[in-house]
């Protein structure tokens, strides 16, 4: 369902030109009113006047998240405290926490854009939404729960925590969208299981996962257990909150980013240059139309490309490709780079093990560690210890062979790595804490 035909399908022409106007007032109003974006500017000898096309916007200098912590709390608003009338911070999966402001523009555009992305993912206003993103200071709640309504849906606000109920209000409910973290999906899944509730006898048709790293490899098994389409959705506090961008569900293929609001680039995360559709590299968003913290080249740390081929759903924005991880998730391992979901991808190929896994790194006489610790399902638990030992070695090899690291596999008793209720902790390092 295209929630907004207009400004989805946009032509490029249209968009960029839209995308200019509100560049360009952008830069207006942050030089006008956030002594840090006006110090920038001076800094690299520019003025608001200086941005005349959409390629200018490279003269623009970067915002970065430390850049947030150290105007902690208010210091990047650009209008006056009395204007802001909802206040969020980041889970700080990364370190200190961040604080963002919306005006009530702010919250309507951010429900505009929760609207479309729920479209795209085939929700309509017949649906029972069932949201279990935590609500608080945490973006992804509130975030779904207004886009759901927006829609005119039926919104159970569930938020996080008290898995076993949640089942139970599904299944009383006819919940037919659930929205949540993918690990917590699961949790629920594997609760309900529990508690005798098979996701695949409601009428459960649709799942918005996000706010963390997974895998297709994950989506398959998520859409296989729940018989629903899996849809991953892309946001984060300091640019929204989730609804930057999301998968349609006719093509399934790289999310829909909402141009006309959020204009996206490319940077190679060491040189800071531009890069070409298609090449994988930092994304760096400018908020077009945020009134209350507008974001100027923020880099977000996060890696993936973009791709403006037509889509088969008719829109128009651009597309960003599944993300490949945070730049700073990206562990080094004896100096090779690892990525959790590359880890994720090869232990999703084998059958008998679950979506339950962590990654221990540790130092031993100064040499890096790796341990990957993975649930198995309960049918190969009670198989043969010789066959969990061949399953142990074939992981290790296949790590070792595709990532070039060697690394310890456990295989672990069913439920026995902690759940979270929100974005789960797949890496424990250790290194230099003992
Ligand atoms: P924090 O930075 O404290 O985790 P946020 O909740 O704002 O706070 O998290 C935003 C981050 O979550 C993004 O920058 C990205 O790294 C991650 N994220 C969000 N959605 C996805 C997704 N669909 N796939 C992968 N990572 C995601
Ligand atoms: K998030
Ligand atoms: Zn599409």
């Amino acid at each position: 369902m295209l929630f907004n035909i207009k400004q989805e399908t946009l032509p490029r022409e249209e968009l960029e030109a839209l995308q200019l106007r509100r560049l360009r007032n952008l830069c207006d109003r942050v030089y006008a009113n956030v002594p840090f974006y006006r110090k920038r500017f001076d800094e690299v000898g520019i003025t608001p006047a200086d941005i005349k096309s959409l390629a200018d916007l490279k003269l623009l200098p970067f915002t970065e998240k430390q850049d947030l912590r150290n105007y902690y709390p208010f210091g990047l608003f650009a209008v006056p405290r009395d204007h802001i009338v909802r206040l969020h911070a980041s889970s700080g999966t990364t370190g200190k926490a961040v604080v963002v402001g919306y005006t009530a523009r702010d919250l309507e555009n951010w429900a505009e854009l929760m609207a479309r992305s729920m479209g795209a993912a085939g929700v309509t206003r017949s649906d029972v939404v069932h949201v279990a993103y935590g609500y608080g200071l945490f973006t992804g709640g509130l975030g779904a729960h207004y886009g759901a309504e927006r829609i005119g849906a039926t919104v159970v606000p569930a938020s996080g925590g008290a898995t076993r109920r949640q089942a139970h209000l599904m299944r009383d409910f006819g919940a037919t969208v659930l929205c949540a973290t993918p690990s917590y999906g699961l949790h629920l899944w594997e609760a309900a299981q529990e508690a005798g509730v098979d996701f695949r006898e409601l009428p459960l048709r649709i799942g918005i996962f996000g706010a963390e790293p997974w895998t297709e490899a994950m989506r398959r098994d998520i859409e296989e257990k729940m018989n629903i389409d899996a849809m991953n959705i892309y946001g984060l506090s300091e640019i929204m909150g989730p609804g930057v961008a999301m998968e349609c569900v006719e093509a399934k293929c790289g999310m829909h980013l909402w141009e006309d609001h959020i204009l996206p680039e490319i940077i190679d995360p060491v040189t800071g240059e531009q890069l070409p559709p298609g090449q994988v590299g930092e994304l760096v968003l400018t908020t077009l139309t945020k009134e209350g913290i507008p974001m100027l080249r923020y880099r977000t740390r996060d890696l993936t490309s973009l791709n403006y081929t037509p889509c088969s759903c008719g829109r128009t924005h651009v597309r960003i490709s599944r993300l490949q991880g945070r730049s700073d998730d990206m562990l080094i391992i004896r100096g090779v780079n690892v990525f959790p979901q590359q880890i994720e991808g090869l232990l999703m190929e084998s059958d008998g093990l679950t979506p339950n896994y962590q990654i221990i790194v540790g130092t031993v006489n100064n040499l890096d560690t790796l341990e990957v610790r993975v649930e198995v399902s309960d049918t190969l638990f009670a198989d043969e210890i010789r066959k969990l030992q061949m399953l142990e070695n074939r992981l290790q090899k296949n790590i070792k062979e595709f990532l070039g690291v060697t690394a310890k596999v456990r295989l672990m008793e069913p439920r026995s790595i902690q759940r979270s209720e929100g974005k789960a902790q797949r890496i424990v390092d250790q290194r230099g804490k003992d």
